[in-house]
C-alpha cells in the first residue's frame, strides 16, 4: 500500500510545474515542452516577431522566416520599462504589439518566453546600473522601496492577467527573470546582493504572481557563464518554485564551446534528476560551421529544451558590413548556408516541427 501510494506520488511528480496550483494550460505546456525535449532542440529569437535587422513592424514578417521559410519554435518577448508604466519597452517595442503577438505565436502553437530587464529602483538608472550593492535589500519586505517594487510587481501581473487567448484563457509561458545572476553587470547580479536576498527576490516575485492568480507561468532559473554546478547553484531558490534550468552564453573566443560542453553537461544533468527543463536561453556567435557543427555538436549531447539568439536589433542605419547574430545578412551572409545546415538539421526544431 504505501509502495503504491509512493508510485503514484513519484509517477505525479514527473511531468508537473513547480506550481502546485498550475493551469490545466501550463500543465500541458510543460508536458510538451519535456517531450519536446527528447525529440530535439527548439530554436528560439528574441524579438522575432516585431522587427528585424532592417525593418520595424511588418506583419507575419520575421528574419528567420525570410531565411528559413519557417518561423521559430520559441519567441521571445522582453517588458523592461512596463514597470515604469510606459507605452513602450527599452527597446521600443509597444506593450499592446507583444499582447497581440503573444496572441498570435499562441495561436500557431509557438512557444512564449519572457525576460525583464526592468529599471533600478533605487536610482531610477537601467538593469545595468549597478552602482549600489543597496537595491535588492532596498526592494525586500521591510526595505525603503518596498512599496515601489510590490507597485513595479503589479503593473507586471495585471499586464500578464491580459496575455489571454480568444476564450479568455490565459496563456502560458515562460517567464526568465533576474537572469544571468552569476554575472555582476545587472543590480541584482551575484556580487550586488547576498545569496539569501536573491532566492527571497526570487521567491517574493513568484509567490506575488501566484497570488494574483498567475498560474499559468513556467520559471526559469538561469545564470551566465559558468564553470561549475556550485557556481550554477549558487541563488536557486529551489524546486518549488522553479520549471527550468537554463543557462546564457554568449560566444567570447576559442574557449567557448569547452565550457558551453561542461556547463550545459552539469545543467541538463541536475535539470534532469530535478525533473526540470533545461535551456541555453540567450547564446550568439558566428564563424565558419558556428551553427550547424560547434554548436549543435554540443546540444545533440544533452537534452536542451530550447537555444536562442537574442534581438536582431533594428538598425535603420545598417550599412552593408554590419549583421546580426540570428539570421547571417551583410558581412555575415556567407554563414547563410551554415544556418540552414543547422535550420535542416533532424535535431533542430522550428515551428513546423513542433504542430
Ligand atoms: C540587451 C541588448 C539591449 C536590450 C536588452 C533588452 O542584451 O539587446 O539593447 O535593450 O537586451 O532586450
Amino acid at each position: 500500500m504505501i509502495i503504491w501510494a509512493m508510485a503514484i506520488h513519484a509517477q505525479s511528480k514527473v511531468g508537473l510545474p513547480a506550481d502546485p496550483q498550475a493551469t490545466p494550460e501550463a500543465r500541458k505546456l510543460f508536458a510538451r515542452l519535456m517531450e519536446l525535449q527528447q525529440k530535439g532542440v527548439m530554436y528560439g529569437h528574441q524579438d522575432d516577431l516585431m522587427y528585424g535587422f532592417t525593418w520595424w513592424y511588418e506583419k507575419d514578417r520575421s528574419d528567420i522566416k525570410d531565411l528559413t521559410g519557417d518561423y521559430p519554435a520559441v519567441a521571445g518577448f522582453e517588458l523592461g520599462h512596463l514597470e515604469l508604466g510606459h507605452e513602450r519597452s527599452l527597446d521600443s517595442v509597444s506593450f499592446s504589439q507583444i499582447r497581440d503577438q503573444v496572441r498570435i505565436f499562441h495561436q500557431r502553437n509557438g512557444i512564449i518566453t519572457i525576460s525583464w530587464h526592468l529599471d533600478n529602483p533605487l536610482t531610477g538608472k537601467s538593469a545595468w546600473d549597478v552602482s549600489s550593492r543597496e537595491v535588492v535589500t532596498s526592494i525586500l519586505p521591510k526595505g525603503a522601496n518596498h512599496a515601489k517594487f510590490n507597485s513595479w510587481l503589479n503593473l507586471l501581473a495585471d499586464y500578464f492577467l491580459t496575455l489571454t487567448d480568444d476564450q479568455g484563457t490565459l496563456i502560458p509561458f515562460i517567464f526568465r527573470p533576474w537572469h544571468e545572476h552569476s554575472g555582476s553587470f545587472f543590480w541584482w547580479g551575484k556580487t550586488l546582493c547576498t545569496k539569501e536576498e536573491y532566492i527571497q527576490l526570487w521567491q517574493y516575485t513568484v509567490n506575488y504572481m501566484r497570488t494574483k492568480g498567475l498560474h499559468n507561468i513556467l520559471y526559469a532559473y538561469n545564470t551566465d557563464r559558468v564553470l561549475t554546478l556550485d557556481e550554477y547553484l549558487e541563488g536557486y531558490p529551489g524546486d518549488e518554485y522553479i520549471d527550468m534550468l537554463s543557462l546564457d552564453m554568449y560566444d567570447r573566443g576559442s574557449a567557448y564551446f569547452g565550457e558551453l560542453d561542461n556547463a550545459l553537461g552539469f545543467v541538463s544533468k541536475t535539470a534532469q534528476s530535478k525533473n526540470k527543463l533545461s535551456a541555453l536561453s540567450e547564446c550568439g556567435g558566428i564563424g565558419p560551421n558556428w551553427f550547424s557543427e560547434s554548436l549543435l555538436n554540443v546540444l545533440k549531447k544533452y537534452p536542451v529544451s530550447y537555444v536562442l539568439n537574442w534581438r536582431n536589433t533594428y538598425n535603420p542605419r545598417a550599412v552593408p558590413e554590419d549583421s546580426p547574430y540570428a539570421a547571417p545578412s551583410g558581412k555575415n551572409a556567407q554563414f547563410k548556408a551554415d544556418f540552414m545546415k543547422f535550420y535542416h538539421d533532424p535535431h533542430t526544431l522550428f515551428l513546423k516541427d513542433i504542430q
